[in-house]
């Protein structure tokens, strides 16, 4: 086992729907972990301060239009110039909380119904990267989400997208290892409570799982 000065971060993603609570989460996580003496960084993807995530953030605001594969393509690019950033802080024992995934990358993208931008495509571009070592699905109905506000003016913030995007994380969750589903319908406390218990769990076994691994192909 490695002393406890070279012992690496954990990288911690949490993925759901907007409103899910994602970003509050994020930083109560950060808080919690910080307060235990770990080294913390929270980061979000899209990274909209990099060249390619000013245009991510143009296209999501709708001041220019992007086609869907090149736009796919520009989101798993914004996690690729991140990538060595990432792994350099968990080598140093930085732990890393990310706020969205490849997994929203591959499902936003896929929720389009475009007929060659299938899961299984947009999945592809994601095999290489730092691979999570866990993944909190923070889980919330639409009617709950609802009730935490309107859909914004962003792209994607509408009724028809958000199903199919459910129903996508759903079967792409299927499909991955290390998923924790965290009903996010209770209180921000009570969820942050829930995060906790796993983040620590997946915190105490990074002996054994070992050095950080990279995102493999979707299983069948
Ligand atoms: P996301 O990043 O997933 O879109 P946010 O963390 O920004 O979600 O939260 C969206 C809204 O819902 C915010 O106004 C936030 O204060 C509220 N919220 C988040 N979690 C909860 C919760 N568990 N219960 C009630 N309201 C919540
Ligand atoms: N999104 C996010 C994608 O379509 N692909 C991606 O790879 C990522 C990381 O961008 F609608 C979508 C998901 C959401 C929007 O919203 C970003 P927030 O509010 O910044 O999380
Ligand atoms: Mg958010």
């Amino acid at each position: 086992s490695q002393s406890a000065s070279t012992r690496r971060g954990a990288l911690i993603v949490v993925e759901g729907l907007d409103r899910a609570g994602k970003s509050s989460q994020c930083e109560m996580l950060r808080e919690y972990l910080s307060k235990g003496g770990n080294a913390v960084k929270y980061i979000r993807f899209p990274d909209r301060t990099t060249p390619i995530g000013q245009l991510i953030d143009s296209y999501l605001r709708g001041s220019a239009n992007q086609d869907d594969h090149s736009i796919h393509l520009l989101f798993s690019a914004n996690r690729w110039e991140l990538a060595k950033s990432i792994e350099q802080d968990i080598a140093s024992g930085t732990t890393v909380i990310v706020d969205r995934y490849s997994y929203s990358g591959a499902v936003y993208s896929a929720a389009k119904g475009n007929p060659t931008l299938s899961l299984d495509w947009a999945w592809l571009p994601e095999i290489g990267l730092p691979r999570p070592d866990i993944c909190l699905f923070l889980s919330i109905s639409a009617e709950e989400a609802a009730k935490r506000g309107g859909y914004g003016a962003e792209r994607y913030e509408n009724e028809t997208m958000q199903t199919r995007v459910r129903e996508l994380f759903r079967s792409l969750f299927g499909r991955q290892e290390d998923i924790a589903v965290i009903d996010a319908g209770k209180s921000l406390e009570e969820v942050s409570i829930d995060i906790q218990s796993v983040v620590a769990d997946c915190i105490g076994r990074l002996d054994a799982t070992g050095p950080l691994r990279t995102l493999g192909p979707l299983a069948k």
